[in-house]
């Protein structure tokens, strides 16, 4: 090989070894960012993982004895133990009084469903005794 041709190739050796160190640094330093950016959303990751988890591991995420899938047929706040706000939670709603757990006021009387049956009640209007419970069990919805 002539002078000319090591001389070529010592620089072109350079040139790799260059090439190797700024790609090596530059690896290093993007590294060092997405590590900054792992760092700073894996707080917001496992957070969110955390309430994912929580809704997944909890089948009746808000604990109103309504289960997760139910709710969101039923079309209620899975997240919102008391969806409509009237004092009762969905679980009480649909399996103790047979109220609307998206109508504060199932019966319309003015007085809301929750206050009703605090102050001893019929929540339900048309239903003295609570017999609907059992009869109209299962067509929550329907009996406004
Ligand atoms: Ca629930
Ligand atoms: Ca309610
Ligand atoms: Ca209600
Ligand atoms: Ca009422």
């Amino acid at each position: 090989m002539s002078k000319k041709g090591i001389t070529f190739l010592i620089a072109i050796i350079v040139i790799i070894a260059f090439a190797i160190g700024a790609w090596y640094l530059g690896v290093f330093e993007v590294e060092e960012i997405n590590f900054e950016e792992t760092t700073a959303d894996s707080d917001k990751v496992s957070e969110r993982e955390k309430q994912v988890a929580e809704i997944f591991d909890d089948d009746d995420f808000d604990d109103d004895g309504i289960t997760n899938t139910d709710e969101e047929a039923g079309g209620t706040d899975k997240t919102k133990a008391d969806s409509d706000g009237d004092g009762l939670n969905d679980g009480e709603e649909l399996q103790m009084y047979n109220t609307d757990p998206m109508e504060p006021d199932t019966d319309g009387d003015s007085y809301l469903d929750g206050e009703e049956v605090r102050n001893g009640h019929d929540p339900l209007a048309t239903d003295k005794d609570f017999v609907t419970k059992e009869t109209e069990a299962g067509v929550f919805g329907t009996d406004r």
